[in-house]
C-alpha cells in the first residue's frame, strides 16, 4: 500500500471508511478517492486600494477627507488607557508633542459606535489631529492596533507617506479563526510557531489549536505522560506569545487509539489536562479522528466529554469550553441516522462544545449545504476544519494559490469558526492563512484573487512579482483537492504551433526560470525561503526545459537539420533522475510541465515517424476519464511496471482504459497488469471485458466477463485494430482504476526478426522497438544481425561518452568489413553490403537503431 500518511493512518482509514471499506481491502485515503476532480475556476479579481491595504477586510471603512494625509513622523503622544499595550507599540515612535494616540477599551462606547458587540470588535478614527482606537474588549483594542500599524507601514516595514483621514468599525463574522496544527509530518518547529503566532495577531486570527499528528505527547501511546522538560517549557513560550497576540492557545489531546473507556484512563486524561493547565493552557480540545475500534464509540467520547465540562472546566472556572474533533468528521463516512454519532452528540453532547467537521469529504469547499446537513444533526453551529492548505496526503506540492472554495454567504450562524490544517511548511502556509483570516473575519467582502494578490505582497514585497511567478504555477493537487493554476497561460499542441503564442508562452518560461534567483534576492523571511528551496530548484529547471522545448519546436517546424534537432532534443529530455526530483518537488502540473511533456512527444513521435519512414505502433492513452488525455496515461507504456495511471476519481459505469496505437493494425498479443502495485490493490476495474476497435465507435470484445482479475493476457489470431480497451462491466465498485502496464504486440527477441546480443539483451530490445520513450543504456558490446539488404542504420543516442562508441561490422565469417567512431548523438552509419553483424563498443543510451 501507497500511502502518504503515517502507516496506521491509512490503516485507521481504511476502517473508519464505512461502506467503501466493506468491500474493499486496503482503501488507502491517502488518495483522496472520493473526491470531485473538478478545479472551480478563483472568484474576484484584484482591487486598486490606492494604498490602503488592510487584511482582514474591515466592515466598515470611511474615508472622511479624500485627498489628504496625515503625518505621522513627528511621532504619536500615546495615551493607553487602560495600560495593556505597551508590547504592542513598539512599531510607533512616541513623542510628547506627536500626534494623540488614544487606545482605550470600553465595550459601551464601542458599542455606540456602531460595531457588533463581540470579542474583537473595535472602532479607529483618524482625524488631522488626533487618533481614537476603542476595543470592545482588550483584543478588540489590540485589532485596532493592527490596523493603524497597517495604514502605516509598507509591508517591507518601510513608512508610508501619511495616515488616511478616516473611520473604521470593525468585528469579526466568525467568534473563532485560525489554525490546527493537525498534519501528519513533521511539526512546526518552535521558531515557526512563534513567528505564525505573530503573523495571526497581525491578521486577527485569535485560534490556535495545538494537535500535530506527530507529537507523541499529543496522540497515543504517550497522551498519558507529561511532556519532556524542554518541551513543556516551549509550549509554555507559546502560550506566552499567544497571549501577547490575543490568539487562544488550545492544546487538543488525541487518546483515541487505545483509550480504556475506565476510571483510570479518565484519571490519566485529567492528570494530563492538568499538567498542560499548570503549563498555562487554558483551552482543551479532543480529538477522536482517524482512530478505529473501542475509542470510536460516540456514547463514551460523549460521557467523556460531558464529564470532563462539569469536573474540569466548569470546576477551574477559567476554562474554557470544550472542543472535539469526532470519528465522523466528513460525511464521506459519517453515517447519517439517527444512531450516527453526529446525533447522538447532538442529542447528548454539552451545547457549549464545538464541534469539527472537514466537510463532504477529507478536503472540501465550505458550502451551505456542507453546513446545513452538519448542523441539523449536531444541534449546532459546527466548526469548520478546512483542509488546505494541508499536503500530507501529497507531499510534492507546495500550495501557494489563491485561499477560494469558501462559500460567502455564510455567517455565525452556519458554523461557529474556521481553522486551517496548513502545510509542515508554516512560512510557505502564511498565503493560504492570509485568505483564511480575511475570510473568516468578513465573509461577505472575502474576494480570494485581491487577497491574494495582497498577500503575496505582504509576504514579499521585494520579491512580489517572481513570487506571484512560482504561486500562480503553484497551486493544484494533481489528483487530491483540485486548485486552480496557471490561468493566466496559454500552452498549445505542437500541431495547433502559432509564433506569436510560442513567444508569449517562452516569454512566460522564461519568468519561470527567473523567478527562483530573484525570490532568494529579495525574500527577507530566511525560512521562508528555506522551505521553498526545493520547489524553487525545480521551478527554475522548469523554466529552462520549457523555453528549450519551445527553441526545438522553431528547430523542428523548419525541418532542415535532423542532427541539430535530435542532438538538441536530447539535451532537453529530463533524466529518470531528473523526472524523480521533478516528481518530489512538483509546480506547473496543470500547464506548464504537461506542455513540456506534450510537445517533447509529439515533436519525438514526428521525427521518429521521419526517420523510420513510416508511421510505426504509437501508445496514446484514451478513455472515458476526465484525465484520459493527460500525460498520466504514459505511465502505462513506460515499461515499468511500479508506475501507474489512475482515473483520480471514482470508476462508475461504462467507464474504460485503454491505447490508441495511432493507426490499424494487426494486433496478436495484449498483456494487462490492472491496479496500482499488487494484486490485491483496491484501485481496478474488478469486473471488465477487453476490446478492441478500428475506429473508436464500434468494438468487439476479445476476452469477456473477468471478474476480479489484475493480469490480463490476450493471444490470438490477428485482429485489425486501432484501439484497445479494457471496459468496465456491471460492478459496485467506486474506487479510482489504475493500470501499471497496457502493453500491445510486445517486441519479443524471438520475433523481432534478427538475432540481438548484449548484456541483457531483453532490455536492448528497446533500442529496436521504434519508440523514443523506452531506452537501452549499452555498458558493454551490442552486438546485431543485419538483416540482408540494409544500406544504412540511422542512430538515435544520447550524447556519447568522451571516447565515443565504436562501431565494427563484420561479415558473415567474422571478418572486419568495415568501422567508425560514433561521437554525436545523432549518427548515421552506411553499411557495407556483405556485413552481416555490427557491433557496438562504449557506453551510452540508445534511444532508436533504424534500418534502412
Ligand atoms: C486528519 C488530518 C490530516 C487530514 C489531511 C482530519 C480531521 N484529520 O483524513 O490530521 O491532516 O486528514 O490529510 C485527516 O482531517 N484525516
Amino acid at each position: 500500500m501507497k500511502c502518504t500518511k503515517s502507516l496506521a493512518a491509512c490503516l485507521t482509514t481504511m476502517l473508519v471508511c464505512g461502506n467503501l471499506a466493506a468491500q474493499d481491502t486496503g482503501f488507502d485515503l491517502s488518495s483522496q478517492r472520493s473526491e470531485k476532480q473538478y478545479v472551480t475556476a478563483i472568484p474576484g479579481k484584484k482591487i486598486d486600494h490606492k494604498g490602503i491595504v488592510i487584511n482582514p477586510t474591515p466592515q466598515v471603512m470611511d474615508i472622511t477627507q479624500k485627498d489628504m494625509l496625515v503625518s505621522f513622523q513627528r511621532g504619536f503622544n500615546v495615551k493607553d488607557k487602560k495600560g495593556k499595550f505597551a508590547h504592542a507599540l513598539e512599531f510607533l515612535k512616541t513623542a510628547k508633542d506627536g500626534i494623540k494616540l488614544t487606545i482605550d477599551i470600553n465595550a459601551k462606547k464601542a458599542e455606540k459606535n456602531g460595531v457588533k458587540p463581540v470579542s474583537g470588535a473595535y472602532t479607529l478614527t483618524i482625524d488631522a489631529d488626533q487618533i481614537n482606537i476603542t476595543g470592545y474588549d482588550e483584543r478588540g483594542a489590540f485589532y485596532g492596533i493592527q490596523t493603524l500599524r497597517q495604514l502605516m507601514l509598507n509591508p517591507d516595514g518601510t513608512e508610508k507617506k501619511g495616515l488616511p483621514v478616516l473611520k473604521i468599525t470593525d468585528w469579526p463574522d466568525l467568534p473563532n479563526r485560525g489554525v490546527v496544527e493537525g498534519f501528519y509530518g513533521t511539526p512546526w518547529s518552535h521558531q515557526v510557531r512563534l513567528s505564525l503566532i505573530d503573523f495571526w495577531g497581525k491578521n486577527k486570527m485569535n485560534t490556535y489549536l495545538y494537535g500535530p499528528k506527530d507529537d507523541p505527547y499529543h496522540s497515543s501511546p504517550n497522551w498519558r505522560l507529561p511532556y519532556p522538560e524542554d518541551e513543556a517549557q516551549q509550549i509554555s513560550e507559546l502560550i506566552e506569545a499567544c497571549k501577547r497576540n490575543y490568539v487562544d492557545f488550545v492544546w487538543a489531546i488525541h487518546p483515541g487509539k487505545d483509550i480504556k473507556w475506565n476510571e483510570e484512563d479518565y484519571n490519566n486524561l485529567v492528570h494530563k489536562f492538568n499538567l498542560m493547565y499548570d503549563l498555562g493552557v487554558r483551552s482543551f480540545a479532543i480529538f477522536f479522528d482517524d482512530i478505529e475500534g473501542e475509542g470510536t464509540n460516540p456514547v463514551k467520547q460523549t460521557e467523556l466529554l460531558n464529564r470532563l465540562t462539569k469536573e474540569f472546566v466548569e470546576a477551574k472556572g477559567d476554562v474554557e469550553s470544550l472542543t472535539m474533533c469526532p470519528t465522523d468528521y466528513s460525511r464521506l463516512w459519517a453515517n447519517p441516522t439517527e444512531r450516527g454519532s453526529l446525533a447522538i452528540f447532538g442529542r447528548t453532547l454539552d451545547p457549549s462544545i464545538k464541534i469539527f467537521y472537514t466537510g463532504d469529504v477529507v478536503c472540501s469547499d465550505l458550502t451551505k449545504e456542507t453546513m446545513d446537513w452538519l448542523n441539523s444533526r449536531i444541534k449546532r453551529p459546527g466548526y469548520y476544519w478546512w483542509n488546505y492548505p494541508v499536503t500530507d496526503y501529497a507531499r510534492q506540492y507546495v500550495l501557494q494559490g489563491p485561499t477560494y472554495g469558501l462559500d460567502t454567504s455564510l455567517t455565525e450562524k452556519d458554523l461557529c469558526g474556521l481553522v486551517s490544517n496548513p502545510m509542515e511548511y508554516g512560512e510557505a502556509s502564511k498565503l493560504a492563512l492570509y485568505g483564511v483570516a480575511d475570510y473568516a473575519w468578513n465573509i461577505k467582502a472575502y474576494n480570494p484573487m485581491d487577497n491574494w494578490e495582497r498577500g503575496m505582497e505582504n509576504l514579499m514585497p521585494k520579491a512580489k512579482e517572481a513570487y506571484r511567478t512560482f504561486a500562480i504555477h503553484s497551486g493544484d493537487t494533481e489528483t487530491g483537492y483540485r486548485r486552480d493554476e496557471s490561468w493566466e497561460t496559454t500552452t498549445f499542441k505542437l500541431s495547433d504551433w502559432n509564433d506569436a503564442e510560442a513567444q508569449e508562452l517562452w516569454n512566460e518560461f522564461d519568468r519561470v526560470e527567473k523567478a527562483p534567483a530573484a525570490i532568494e534576492q529579495g525574500c527577507a523571511n530566511a525560512e521562508l525561503l528555506k522551505e521553498l528551496k526545493p520547489w524553487l530548484d525545480e521551478f527554475n529547471k522548469l523554466g529552462t526545459r520549457g523555453k528549450r522545448a519551445i527553441e526545438l519546436g522553431r528547430i523542428y517546424r523548419e525541418g532542415k537539420d535532423d542532427a541539430k534537432f535530435w542532438n538538441q532534443y536530447v539535451q532537453n529530455l529530463m533524466t529518470p533522475e531528473g523526472r524523480a526530483a521533478y516528481e518530489a518537488h512538483k509546480s506547473g502540473t496543470m500547464k506548464l510541465q504537461p506542455f513540456y511533456d506534450n510537445i517533447m512527444d509529439d515533436m519525438g513521435e514526428g521525427f521518429l515517424i521521419k526517420m523510420v519512414g513510416y508511421k510505426p505502433q504509437m501508445y496514446k492513452g484514451v478513455g472515458s476519464f476526465r484525465n484520459a488525455g493527460t500525460t498520466l496515461t504514459k505511465l502505462m507504456f513506460d515499461n515499468d511496471s511500479t508506475t501507474f495511471y489512475t482515473s483520480g476519481i471514482s470508476q462508475k459505469k461504462n467507464d474504460w482504459i485503454g491505447v490508441d496505437l495511432g493507426s490499424v493494425m494487426d494486433v496478436k498479443e495484449i498483456n494487462i497488469l490492472q491496479g496500482r502495485n499488487s494484486v490485491d490493490d483496491v484501485d481496478y476495474f474488478d469486473h471488465v471485458a477487453l476490446q478492441y476497435s478500428a475506429d473508436g465507435q464500434n468494438w468487439t470484445t476479445l476476452m469477456d466477463d473477468m471478474q476480479k482479475q489484475y493480469i490480463i493476457n490476450w493471444k490470438g489470431e490477428p485482429v485489425q485494430a486501432r484501439y484497445v480497451r479494457l471496459y468496465r462491466l456491471d460492478s459496485k465498485k467506486q474506487n479510482y482504476a489504475a493500470v501499471r502496464t497496457f502493453d500491445v504486440n510486445p517486441l519479443r527477441l524471438d520475433n523481432i526478426g534478427f538475432a540481438i546480443e548484449a548484456a541483457d539483451a531483453q532490455k536492448a530490445l528497446y533500442a529496436f522497438d521504434k519508440r523514443l520513450a523506452t531506452t537501452y543504456t549499452n555498458e558493454g558490446t551490442l552486438s546485431f544481425e543485419v538483416v540482408p539488404g540494409t544500406k544504412s542504420y540511422t542512430l538515435l543516442m544520447g550524447q556519447p561518452t568522451a571516447n565515443g562508441v565504436s562501431v565494427t561490422m563484420l561479415d558473415k565469417n567474422g571478418q572486419k568489413v568495415g568501422g567508425a567512431i560514433l561521437s554525436t548523438p545523432f549518427e548515421q552509419l552506411e553499411v557495407p553490403e556483405n556485413a552481416a553483424k555490427i557491433q557496438l563498443n562504449g557506453t551510452v543510451e540508445i534511444f532508436e537503431i533504424i534500418a534502412k
